[in-house]
């Protein structure tokens, strides 16, 4: 059995969770989320509990309250606190979760709020002289930790079913690749319902005996500000490195902090060579990209004692098995990087299934291999650049994952909408822009057609602000062939 957390298991006095001013230390953070582990763990013996919710917002208690599920061995499932009426009833139909953490006074949703409920208590425990209690003991290695929803090309939202396991191999991984020890303090300001902020951003350090100091919200002075003082390792998705590198040639002091730091990570998107080439020419530093996946966690990693491999996500991490497979299925075996192949991936960093969804798991894999749906070549050196993704219907917009199905029929459920369709634009800042194309309904029961903001603020208020359209085209009609499918490549023309 691993031990995911060994700081906490020996009541480690160093820091491990900053939010602002709010700390904790590992030797705290045990004596906090050891008790609510029982808690949790009695209501899921009485209560036959093996997923509960979390309302993960960006603080100090949706950390303890991870921690705690994972030490009391069931499944947590991270709630973005900005979800969305059809998104949240989906989430909470399909993962059915017998209780929900909170922090105390959090204002829940509908479906939420008809749950069982825990908050996260942290004043009287974090004090000084806090001891931990004896923790519970190791959930088994297959046990899932986290289940975390993911966007397909089609439908709702699929959630991926995280075992300790991967978790634990995948931070494991990272360690190696960048020497990650626990003296390093990361900075980041990642959402926690998510792989990237969540697992790679608190329970990384955690698991190193470390510290992360989350910053609430990014921006770019507080981030100048946390790498100034004692932040050695920065994680970004390259929105924010990109807002990085418009300051950092005018601004003094962030390209001091950010030529300082240890190390910068980007990941969740490809950062564009301009964004590089800024950063670098200020700093003096290189930012080093990861490529990972919610259903694979992290793939490869370019090292940070390998060479220069800037344009690529380097290699494969230790434990990892990494191919390209061409269009017929056949392994490709160049090193040339030229040779374009979908990415498939093996090892012990793989999810184990997509919650209820037997088929979609079946049609992810071939073989023991998974199928990533990411298009890329690999050089002579064994470093990959991605190139492409195989689905025109998946959208990376700020580092989100967003299907084109999920906000076409959010579109379809407004009353002033007849026919919709949704497409990915390249945009400097978001990485791509979602641009919706209506259709609006004419009928004389329609009333007036609605405006552009209209229908955006419908797709937040139904799904997630991220996933609302910057941009909204009415048309007379959507271009379709013969069998009435929408030409989504004729829309841009
Ligand atoms: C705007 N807002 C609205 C709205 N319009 N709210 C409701 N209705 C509307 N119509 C609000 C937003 O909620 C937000 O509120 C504010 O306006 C700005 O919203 P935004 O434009 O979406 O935010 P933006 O500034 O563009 O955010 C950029 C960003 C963000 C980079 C900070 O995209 C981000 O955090 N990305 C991280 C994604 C991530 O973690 N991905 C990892 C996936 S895991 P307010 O109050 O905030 O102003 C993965 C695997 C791997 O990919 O490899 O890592
Ligand atoms: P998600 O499903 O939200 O976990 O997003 C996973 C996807 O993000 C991958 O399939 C890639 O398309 C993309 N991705 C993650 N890291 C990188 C990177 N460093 N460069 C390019 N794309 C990336």
């Amino acid at each position: 059995m691993n031990v995911l957390f060994p700081a906490l298991r020996d009541g480690s006095p160093a820091p491990a969770l900053r939010f602002g001013d709010r700390a904790l230390s590992h030797r705290q953070l045990a004596a906090v989320a050891g008790p609510l582990a029982d808690r949790i763990g009695e209501r899921s013996r009485t209560g036959g509990a093996t997923r509960i919710a979390i309302w993960a917002t960006p603080t100090l208690e949706t950390a303890v309250g991870v921690v705690a599920a994972l030490l009391a061995g069931v499944a947590a499932v991270p709630v973005n606190p900005r979800i969305g009426e059809r998104e949240l009833a989906h989430i909470v139909a399909d993962s059915t979760p017998s209780l929900v953490l909170a922090e105390p006074g959090a204002d829940l949703p509908g479906p939420l709020a008809a749950l069982p409920r825990l908050d996260i208590e942290i004043a009287d425990a974090a004090a000084e002289e806090a001891v931990p209690g004896p923790l519970p003991p190791e959930p088994a290695d297959e046990t899932p930790a986290l289940i975390v929803y993911t966007s397909g090309t089609t439908g709702p939202p699929k959630g991926v079913v995280l075992p300790r396991r991967a978790v634990a191999h995948t931070l494991d991984a990272l360690e190696d690749a960048w020497q990650w020890t626990a003296d390093d303090v990361l900075v980041h300001a990642l959402p926690l319902f998510h792989v990237h902020g969540l697992i790679l951003g608190v329970l990384g350090p955690l698991r190193r005996g470390g510290s992360v100091h989350h910053l609430g919200r990014f921006s770019t002075a507080a981030v100048a500000r946390e790498l100034s003082a004692d932040g050695t390792m920065l994680f970004g998705v390259p929105t924010m490195y990109h807002r990085l590198a418009l300051d950092v040639g005018s601004d003094p002091v962030l390209a001091k902090a950010l030529g300082r730091a240890r190390l910068l990570v980007s990941g969740s998107a490809a950062l564009p060579l301009t964004d590089h080439a800024r950063i670098t020419a200020a700093t003096g530093r290189r930012v080093i990209e990861r490529y990972g996946m919610t259903e694979t966690l992290m793939n490869t990693s370019v090292r940070a004692d390998g060479p220069d491999a800037t344009g690529t996500v380097g290699v494969p991490l230790p434990g990892v098995y990494v191919r390209l497979v061409d269009d017929a299925g056949r392994a490709i075996e160049a090193s040339d990087g030229e040779t374009v192949g979908e990415i498939q991936v093996r090892g012990p960093n793989l999810f184990t299934e997509y919650l209820n969804r037997p088929d979609a798991t079946d049609a992810a894999f071939d073989g023991g291999w998974f199928r990533t749906g990411d298009m890329a070549v690999r050089d002579t050196a064994g470093n990959y650049r991605i190139v492409g993704r195989k689905a025109t219907d998946l959208i990376k917009s700020g580092g989100y994952k967003i299907g084109a199905g999920e906000i076409e029929n959010a579109l379809l459920a407004h009353p002033g909408v007849a026919e919709a369709a949704v497409t990915g634009a390249p945009d400097e800042d978001l990485g791509e822009r979602i641009v919706a194309w209506v259709v609006t309904e004419s009928g004389p029961d329609s009333g007036p057609p609605p405006t552009a903001e209209e229908l955006a603020d419908h797709v937040a208020r139904q799904l997630a602000p991220h996933k609302r359209p910057r941009t909204v085209h009415f048309l007379a009609a959507l271009p379709r062939n013969d069998m009435g499918k929408v030409l989504k490549r004729e829309l841009h023309a």
